[in-house]
């Protein structure tokens, strides 16, 4: 026994993929330059700038487009054997279209960093989609919401393979549908949703307020928002004002079950208690967490945002993003593989969910929903039946009824389109980083119409160790990672499955003591060791997200999940090592 264990040790540390990974908007900046195309990212944060803390905008970022030497160097220093990044679609075709190009600096740009991350014995993993559509798709048709998309995404894919494929290994074609679809056609928390607001920085800056957690309140006095506390009047006013605005909210808190109702039933003046009084907060308990999907109540109140429909369209952006997925696989699948010998996948972003109450049944059945909506919706098309779990149609069809809605929101696929969907993916690409509790909960009927969360029947709490240091959904859970390995193993067929980002952030940081990163790392890390030892979960490579600090999305450059830390004053962008990195 122990010399396999040994002869395991020893084959599989050599074969295993050590990776880190960025995105091209998150990262490389030159938003503009050498005829490069608007993206749904460029659009979005130079429209509502303010959307972001500070006005910041990914037109810089890292400036790895004019730095990419730097991230090199980095990823040399890390001993790294695996790099992943994305392909910026408009900076290789402007409008989104074959006919726009391609630009040769586009071209000229990815072939560098290809070349030179092979030449440095590194194995480049290539994000076809990382969210950064380009903006004249969206323009034209709405983008995924309309099923034009998948002719341009596939001729997109099949450029990439032609040109770029001889050296690629490893595809992806989308990252972390989920959070594309829910966020950015869903509460609009992420691009393209809200097109046509324009909302001020006042504006924002009361909304903001409300996205803080109670305790966090504190912690931020000293930091660099030194006008978020202290003024609690402006505090009361703010929050008075959303008081009459809260309806549809989405929300995440509490370890306590008869509050946690209570937020739904009454979610205006429950909020207003806890963040109003400092002597309540405490009687609360400094447990008590608030998270709120801050857009979702910017657009509600600002409502002029003409693509915000969140009980359809996320799941017509889904059902694109699938089909897309699948005619691109088949290309590479019929033309490529023979010759370029890749392989080619989807990365999905999953969170572990575990009922409240283990011995509560409908809670077991509310955590296993939820399973269902975020990760099978995905998953279950790709590497399951060829179609959408059944309890999500169940569900989506009962709560139309409910609301008297005849048309399908959850669309439907063909026999034929099963078959194109199922297995299409060489590996199960896995993006996961933390894990919460779930409890039945049917808030949908104190609505005005359905919403994909209130679909699934369900709320979530947060679990696990918090800090208040770190974004408001991340919670470190590090089992959670293990249960959620042994569950796609067991639900999908024992797929390969590559980690393809795994990490934490840091608020406001610019410490390179980055302890709490180190922990994650030490804990995470293990779980998944023990996913292969002893549940024998087929794991194959590790990617940390990120090889550097970047434009964290609507959070700017406040939340850093780098193991390297990046001055963004800095017109150099240095990069600079922290703990976390040397001990990754
Ligand atoms: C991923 N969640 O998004 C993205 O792929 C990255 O671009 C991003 O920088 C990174 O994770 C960190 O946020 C996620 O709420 C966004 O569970 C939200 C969640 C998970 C992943």
């Amino acid at each position: 026994h122990e010399s396999s264990k040994r002869n395991f040790r020893i084959t599989n540390c050599f074969k295993f993929a050590w990776g880190s990974a960025t995105s091209a908007y998150q990262t490389e900046g030159a938003w503009n330059v050498h005829g490069k195309g608007e993206s749904i990212w460029d659009n979005y944060s130079h429209r509502a700038p303010c959307w972001y803390m500070r006005n910041q905008t990914g037109d810089v970022a890292c400036d790895s487009y004019h730095n990419f030497d730097d991230d090199l160097a980095i990823i040399k220093e890390l001993g790294l054997t695996h790099y992943r990044f994305s392909l910026s679609w408009s900076r290789l075709f402007p409008d989104g279209k074959l006919t726009s190009g391609p630009l040769p600096d586009g071209v000229r740009y990815y072939n560098d960093v290809i070349n030179k991350l092979i030449a440095a014995n590194v194995e480049p993993m290539v994000t076809l989609f990382h969210w950064d559509l380009p903006q004249a798709l969206q323009d034209e048709f709405g983008g995924f919401n309309s099923s034009k998309i998948i002719l341009y995404y596939v001729d997109y894919a099949d450029f990439c393979f032609s040109t770029f494929g001889d050296r690629i290994k490893y595809w992806i074609t989308f990252n972390a549908p989920y959070e594309y679809c829910t966020q950015g056609h869903g509460s609009g928390t992420l691009a393209p949703v809200s097109n046509g607001t324009r909302v001020t920085l006042q504006d924002m800056d009361s909304i903001t307020w409300i996205s803080m957690t109670t305790h966090r309140l504190d912690k931020r006095k000293d930091q660099q928002n030194g006008w978020l506390v202290g003024e609690k009047t402006q505090l009361e006013y703010h929050l008075y004002t959303l008081f009459l605005c809260l309806q549809n909210i989405t929300c995440a808190l509490l370890n306590c079950l008869d509050l946690l109702q209570c937020f739904v039933l009454n979610a205006p003046l429950f909020m207003f208690i806890p963040l109003s009084s400092e002597k309540k907060q405490k009687q609360l308990g400094r447990d008590l967490m608030i998270q709120v999907h801050v857009t979702m109540i910017a657009t509600n109140i600002y409502g002029t945002c003409c693509h915000y429909s969140p009980g359809e369209g996320v799941y017509y952006a889904a059902h694109s993003i699938i089909k897309s997925h699948a005619q691109a696989y088949h290309i590479y699948n019929n033309t490529y593989r023979e010759s370029q010998k890749g392989q080619i996948g989807i990365t999905l972003n999953s969170n572990w969910a575990d009922p409240m109450t283990r011995t509560d049944l409908e809670h077991v059945e509310a955590s296993q929903r939820n399973l269902a909506f975020a990760t099978g919706w995905f998953a279950d098309p790709i590497f399951g039946t060829g179609d959408y779990p059944d309890i999500m149609r169940y569900n989506v069809q009962n709560i139309s009824e409910f609301f008297n809605i005849t048309h399908d929101r959850l669309p439907k696929f063909t026999e034929a389109e099963k078959l194109l969907n199922k297995g299409t993916s060489d590996f199960f690409g896995l993006n996961h980083y933390t894990s919460h509790l779930v409890v039945p909960c049917s808030y949908y009927q104190n609505l005005d119409g359905p919403t994909y969360d209130s679909d699934q029947v369900w709320l979530i709490s947060l679990m696990g160790i918090s800090n208040n240091l770190t974004s408001t959904w991340l919670y470190q859970v590090p089992w959670g990672i293990r249960k959620l390995l042994i569950w796609i193993k067991r639900t999908y067929g024992d797929p390969v499955i590559y980690i393809t980002e795994n990490g934490i952030s840091e608020h406001f940081s610019d410490g390179l003591d980055d302890d709490i990163r180190v922990n994650y790392y030490k804990n995470y890390i293990n779980e998944v060791l023990k996913a292969i030892k002893e549940d024998d979960v087929n794991v194959k490579g590790y990617t940390a997200w990120s090889l550097m600090d970047n434009f964290e999305w609507a959070e700017g450059y406040s939340e850093r999940f780098g193991l390297h830390w990046v001055n963004f004053t800095d017109p150099e962008r240095t990069r600079i090592p922290k703990k976390s990195a040397s001990y990754y």
